[in-house]
Parts: C-alpha cells; sequence; structure tokens
C-alpha cells in the first residue's frame, strides 16, 4: 500500500530519530537516509490521511517544467507557495517605502499588529504582480529555482542546457542508459542562494516498458514539506511517462536528512491515528506535450482525505 510507505517513514523517525538542532532555530528529530517506493500503477501517491491540496502540486509543476522563474505564474492559478521569497527581494529593495518588514516571517507568528501591516503590504504586492508588468518583470523573479536549473541550466560559454529536454530525448532514444539524470545542485550557486534546492538529483530509469523515477532530496521536512515533494514527482514522473510513450513504474524517494519539526510532533501523532483508504487516480485529459499542457489538463479522482491538519512552517 503506496500511503503505508510513508505513515511508516513518520514512526521510524519518531521511534528511532534523533534529536537534531536546525537552522531555523526550531529542532528536529531526525534520521539520515531512507527510502521509500511508491506503485505509480497502484494509485496516485496522494495522502488521505490529511487533505494534500493537488492544485497548488500542479501549477507549481507546470511552472517549472516552462522554465518559468517568475511567481506571476503561480499568482494566476491562485498559488502562494513561493510568494514570501519574491515579498523578500522587494522589501529589501529601495522601491519599497511601507512599514519595515524585516524577518517578517518569524514576526507575523508573535505579533498580532504586525501580522496585519503585513497581511496588507503582502496583498498591495501580489496586486502589483498580477497588473503591473513592469512590476512583475522587476520583483517577480526568483532567478535560478527549479524552472531554471532544469531549462535553461547556465554553461560557462553563455549557452544554456535544457535538462528535461535531454531526458525526454535520452528516454526515448537510449532507455537503457544509466545517465538519465537531472540535476538541480549548482555548488557555484548553492552559497549565494536563500534556499539551495532540496530536491537535489532525480534519475530515470525504463524496464519492461514502464517508467520509474528516483528523487535525492537532501532535506525533507516530513510532516508539511514531503507529502507536496512525494505528489509532485508522482506527478512528473507520469508527465515524462506520457511524453515517452511508457507507462508509469515506480516513484523511489530517497531522503537524506528527514525529520520531523519538534513543533509538529503533535500533529504527526494526529495523523498516525487515522487509518488511510485507497488513494486517487490520476487522469490527464489532453493530448498536449509536457511543455503546453494546462493545469486543468489534469486532475485526480476518486480523492476522499479526511481533512487538512494546521502545523506552524519552520522559516
Ligand atoms: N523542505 C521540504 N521540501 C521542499 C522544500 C523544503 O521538505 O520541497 F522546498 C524543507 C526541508 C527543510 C527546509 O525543513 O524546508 C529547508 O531547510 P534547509 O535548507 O535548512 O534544509
Amino acid at each position: 500500500h503506496n500511503e503505508q510507505q510513508y505513515l511508516d517513514l513518520l514512526r521510524y523517525v519518531l521511534e528511532n530519530g534523533h534529536k537534531k538542532s536546525d537552522r531555523t532555530g526550531t529542532g528536529t528529530i531526525s534520521t539520515f537516509g531512507y527510502q521509500m517506493r511508491f506503485d505509480l500503477q497502484e494509485s496516485f501517491p496522494l495522502l488521505t490521511t490529511k487533505k494534500i491540496p493537488f492544485g497548488l502540486i500542479k501549477s507549481e509543476l507546470l511552472w517549472f517544467l516552462h522554465g518559468d522563474t517568475n511567481i506571476k505564474y503561480l499568482l494566476e492559478h491562485n498559488n502562494h507557495i513561493w510568494d514570501e521569497w519574491a515579498f523578500k527581494n522587494y522589501i529589501e529593495s529601495p522601491e519599497y517605502t511601507g512599514p519595515d518588514m524585516t524577518d517578517f516571517g518569524r514576526r507575523s507568528l508573535i505579533d498580532d499588529e504586525f501580522a496585519q501591516a503585513y497581511k496588507f503590504e503582502k496583498k498591495q504586492f501580489d496586486e502589483a504582480i498580477l497588473n503591473d508588468p513592469q512590476f512583475s518583470e522587476k520583483f517577480g523573479n526568483l532567478g535560478d529555482v527549479y524552472g531554471a536549473q532544469w531549462r535553461h541550466w547556465q554553461k560557462r560559454d553563455g549557452g544554456i542546457i535544457d535538462q528535461i529536454k535531454n531526458v525526454i530525448h535520452q528516454i526515448k532514444t537510449t532507455p537503457d542508459s544509466r545517465r538519465l539524470i537531472v540535476s538541480a545542485w549548482n555548488p557555484e550557486d548553492v552559497p549565494t542562494m536563500a534556499l539551495p534546492p532540496c530536491h537535489t538529483l532525480f534519475q530515470f530509469y525504463v524496464n519492461d516498458g514502464k517508467l520509474s523515477c528516483q528523487l535525492y532530496q537532501r532535506s525533507g521536512d516530513l510532516f508539511l514539506g514531503v507529502p507536496f515533494n512525494i505528489a509532485s514527482y508522482a506527478l512528473l514522473t507520469h508527465l515524462i511517462a506520457r511524453e515517452t510513450g511508457l507507462e508509469v513504474g515506480e516513484f523511489i524517494h530517497t531522503l537524506g536528512d528527514a525529520h520531523i519539526y519538534s513543533n509538529h510532533v503533535e500533529q504527526v501523532k494526529t495523523q498516525l491515528g487515522r487509518q488511510p483508504v485507497a488513494g486517487p487516480q490520476l487522469e490527464i485529459t489532453s493530448d498536449k506535450s509536457i511543455f503546453e499542457i494546462d493545469t486543468k489538463d489534469i486532475r485526480v479522482t476518486d480523492y476522499n482525505p479526511q481533512p487538512a491538519i494546521k502545523a506552524p512552517i519552520a522559516v
């Protein structure tokens, strides 16, 4: 059963993980090195023991696949998961003249009055990104995020490498290759990045007409981040399989630092008290290419999750 893979991981880290301090100052229980295998023929691995917003996963993945690094597309699809990074660039620029927003993530959690002011500034910002092309050109762009590494990796000689197009071509022409790899980890850029890639590298494997994908994720927030990551790479595997005329095989998720934040432990226990049901199925209703397909063409059916479980995000 697919979902059991994830629930076993939560239980394993609760029982065997060790206390570890971390960059955010929150504290975690952590394990190093863990692997889950999801059979994509069985079901689409979207958790049923808590509701996961698949719409956000779809639009973020298509955004990556377009090579887009501007949050405008995400906002047009009501997706706010990358907003804070762009907003941070804006408030640190000379163009920003509102109240001091330094460290807005942390402060808005502990100061209600500040949270109101932040909400207001953030709304103005989002509206400007959506409605003012010059503003979005200037402040909507996140630079070296996944879309850039996947579709236009910068070469020393000034050229670019399109890793996604290349890997699709390789899967079609040399399916037995052991070099079907897309890498997001660029050691030259890492020291200056706000968030170095969590999904460091992935590899494809073709056997018996089926495409499998293995991700190496260097760091996984097991309660909040990993359920998204599983669904996102499962969807990527489906889209690449469709593009290369293959069926789906497995998604293999290998984690480096697999951690539960100390302020998520109660939520994890709540989730472990719930019974999973059969996972949903993925439906793709268009024959457009992987680069043209729209969020409307992709959906999950028979998804019957239990309610979402709220938890504070570590910043
Ligand atoms: N994180 C995930 N999945 C993601 C993502 C971030 O689990 O897709 F972008 C979590 C992992 C970690 C934090 O808790 O975000 C990143 O912090 P660090 O760079 O210190 O590992």
